[in-house]
């Protein structure tokens, strides 16, 4: 017999599902279909790629796997299996055409549905099953959060549009730069957050001395004043590796950034070329820049652990939050999340997206990163495939944290561990500064 739980976490999934579909046919139906086949840039995919690898994973997880249903199109896995094809030469692929994307994922998706409302979604099944439609919702959320970057780099007339972020707040009203959080344990990780991935589990102590954190993420203005100090020419800001980088790749500013003759900042967002803002958090910074900006200012980059307990460390109570204002999901009031703008928000735009440490727009706006590298937790095990995370462990990565403006609600939590390459910057990246606490903070206990 269905149960009430059952019905209503099937009701939750379907709409879910809906809302994600939705976003994916509005990323791809924005261009013409010479746009979608065509290779914005040798770091992304075709944008009819990541179309049809969507329907490909659902197919396998929900279709063939949860439904034990027949294969639709067995012929084309390999075609849409990152590990097989870089995504660089995907674009030489005998791929889909977009008329057979769309119709593939259409029909994916009837049958993901029938196995949505016949699998039971009870006992040990709800977590399995239950998990598996959540793992395709954010599966698909997050490879339309790689679409919006492809859009970035793609160059013409703008396609997408959205209402502009909310205000923020004047410098008075933010109050401190920094904040210090008091040395102690604090739970990282989460057992028994629902759709939490493998890389988030199991919750374990930490101990960590005392540090201060900046209380919300570098902002164009600030960064403006790192570049014209010339730091791109001073390595002594630099790591070795980061200044090696920056030589080879030519680095001078931001990505989609541009000076004119009078000295002004330019940065191309969608298509839309305008001022740098002042007030917003900076972003398509790669590690190496983030990481030579901490170190002109004095300070350094959060480790992983740092960030995660100054977003969900709740001193009056010891536990540790879903979300850095609470456990309740986000709301337009909390975080720039779910691409409902197209760019971060100016600083103190979210007051009630704070978290107990005083800490601001940890959540949304841009992906915070962080020093240190991706490796389990202890206590992981591998769920439910090892390409998910665990083949990832331990390589050529940097942590980053908090979600972007392009990603949705539903696919980002505190807990949450995303992890790319340190050279890379044309994801929605940026970052905000720490550093160790001095004994006289340590024993005071508050700046
Ligand atoms: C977790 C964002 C690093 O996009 O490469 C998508 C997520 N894994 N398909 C990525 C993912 C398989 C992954 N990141
Ligand atoms: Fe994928």
């Amino acid at each position: 017999p269905t149960t009430l739980d059952e019905q209503a976490v099937r009701t939750r999934v379907a709409e879910l599902l809906d809302r994600s579909r939705a976003r994916s046919t509005a990323l791809t139906d924005a261009v013409d279909d010479s746009d979608l086949v065509a290779q914005h840039s040798p770091l992304m995919s075709p944008l009819v790629w990541d179309l049809a690898h969507i329907g490909s994973q659902e197919e396998l997880w929900l279709v063939r796997d949860v439904g034990g249903r027949e294969p639709l199109r067995p012929e084309i896995d390999g075609l849409y299996d990152a590990f097989q094809h870089s995504r660089a030469s995907r674009v030489d692929l005998p791929l889909l055409t977009p008329p057979e994307a769309r119709s593939y994922v259409a029909e994916v998706r009837d049958k993901a549905l029938d196995a949505l409302d016949r699998t039971p979604l009870r006992g040990r099944r709800l977590v399995d099953n239950a998990f598996a439609f959540g793992m395709i919702v954010q599966h698909e959320q997050q490879h339309d959060e790689t679409m919006l970057a492809t859009h970035q780099l793609r160059v013409g007339a703008p396609v997408l549009h959205a209402a502009p972020p909310p205000p923020g707040l004047d410098p008075v009203r933010l109050g401190p730069r920094e904040v210090l959080v008091p040395g102690g344990r604090f739970e990282q990780g989460t057992s028994v957050e629902p759709w939490a991935l493998d890389n988030e589990r199991p919750a374990h102590p930490v101990d960590l001395p005392a540090f201060v954190i900046d209380t919300y993420p570098v902002t164009g203005g600030e960064y403006v004043a790192f570049v014209e100090a010339g730091g791109y020419d001073d390595p002594q800001w630099w790591s070795a590796a980061g200044w090696a980088h920056r030589v080879e790749a030519g680095l001078v500013a931001p990505q989609f950034w541009e000076r004119d003759a009078s000295g002004t900042w330019w940065r191309r967002r969608f298509g839309v070329v305008e001022p740098v803002p002042a007030d917003e958090p900076v972003v398509h910074v790669c590690f190496h820049e983030a990481a030579a900006y901490a170190a002109w200012a004095g300070k350094r980059l959060p480790t992983e652990a740092e960030w995660e307990k100054a977003a969900r460390h709740d001193p009056a109570t010891g536990r540790s939050r879903r979300y850095p204002w609470g456990d309740d999901d986000p709301t337009p009031a909390h975080a720039n999340l779910g691409q409902r703008h197209l760019q971060p928000a100016p600083v103190g735009a979210y007051p009630a997206g704070a978290s107990a440490h005083g800490v601001h727009q940890l959540m949304g706006d841009v992906w915070e990163w962080c020093d240190s590298g991706f490796h389990s937790y202890p206590g992981f095990e591998m769920f439910p495939y090892p390409e998910y995370s665990e083949v990832f462990f331990g390589g050529d990565y940097k942590i980053l944290r908090g979600g972007s403006f392009g990603t949705d609600p539903s696919a980002v939590r505190a807990t949450f561990r995303n992890w790319d390459h340190p050279v890379r910057r044309q994801i929605f990246s940026g970052f905000r500064c720490a550093r160790d606490a001095t004994p006289v903070e340590s024993a005071a206990g508050g700046l």
